[in-house]
């Protein structure tokens, strides 16, 4: 861990911006603290992409936009869809307005693209570099090993997938995490994950699993509401109970495809 941070702090110094591509559907869960501190530290310029914003809320999205820009001084905010050259594009012209003294081939700017896992840091890189060098794939941590891409003589781009590990500082940042896909399968329990999904989403966005699922919600609590979902959807076990595991797995794959629509889970009030 400690030569972790000092590799890190060491590949900063020779980085004029820091690409932290975050989850727009959790913001603050999805950021390293500890990242964020050596950066500071090196007094490195940040673009915050709140990246996934087409299945995030948009009016959350944009609440976290005006916090990060008024809580940090050196960073700079911006919604992504990384699927979309259009949004891609808007990246480098940020970056270079945080690095205005880079800006030849004998200063190149140079980026860091970073953040854990499964946020779309990949599809990111690949819109980046207009050519899909790095793997895209629904599976935490498929990249490893950190890349230098020499886009052209003014601009150089670093990928560090392996060196942002997720920091777990609370319960509720494990379990955002974990219905998130940024955590292996092995470090979390499914039901509890549905659970605390679902029951976000009855607090907040209970027509949208209405109207996924067509049942009537009449103030039942999140397991219930999977039971039925489990029940409607004829997942049953051998001695014909709803298969609540089978269940669990649904709810979860229908948030990540973004098949329950506009959904954030993580709100800026829920920092105070
Ligand atoms: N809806 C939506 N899906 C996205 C977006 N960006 C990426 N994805 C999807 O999110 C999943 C993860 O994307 P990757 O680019 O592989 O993420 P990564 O951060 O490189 O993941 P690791 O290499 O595992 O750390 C893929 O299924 C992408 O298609 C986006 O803006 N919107
Ligand atoms: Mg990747």
């Amino acid at each position: 861990m400690a030569q972790a941070k000092r590799n890190l702090s060491k590949a900063l110094a020779s980085v004029d911006v820091v690409v932290e591509v975050l989850d727009a559907r959790m913001p603050a869960a999805s950021m390293n603290p500890l990242f964020d501190e050596l950066r500071q530290e090196r007094q490195r310029p940040a673009l915050k992409i709140l990246n996934k914003a087409d299945i995030a809320d948009q009016a959350v999205t944009a609440r976290w936009i005006e916090y990060f820009m008024d809580n940090d001084s050196l960073a700079s905010a911006l919604p992504m869809v990384g699927k979309s050259k259009q949004d891609v594009r808007k990246i480098v012209d940020s970056c270079r307005k945080l690095a205005p003294h880079r800006v030849d081939a004998i200063k190149p700017l140079r980026l860091m693209v970073s953040g854990v896992p499964n946020v779309g840091k990949s599809t990111i890189l690949n819109g980046l570099l207009g050519q899909s060098k790095a793997k895209a794939a629904d599976e935490p941590a498929i990249t490893k090993m950190i890349t230098r891409y020499e886009v052209n003589d003014e601009l150089i781009i670093y990928d560090s997938p392996g060196v942002m590990w997720p920091k777990v500082d609370t319960e509720e940042t494990g379990l955002l995490l974990a219905v998130n896909n940024a955590i292996g399968v092995n470090a979390y329990n499914v039901e509890d994950a549905a659970i605390f999904l679902i029951e976000k989403m009855l607090e907040r966005y209970p027509g949208a699993i209405m109207d996924r699922y067509r049942i009537k919600l009449d103030n039942m609590d999140a397991v219930a509401c999977i039971e039925l979902v489990g029940d409607k959807r004829g997942m049953r076990s051998r001695g014909g109970s709803v298969d609540f595991e089978r269940a669990a797995h649904l709810v979860l794959t229908d948030y990540r495809q973004g098949r329950f629509g506009r959904v954030s889970l993580q709100l800026v009030s829920d920092l105070i």
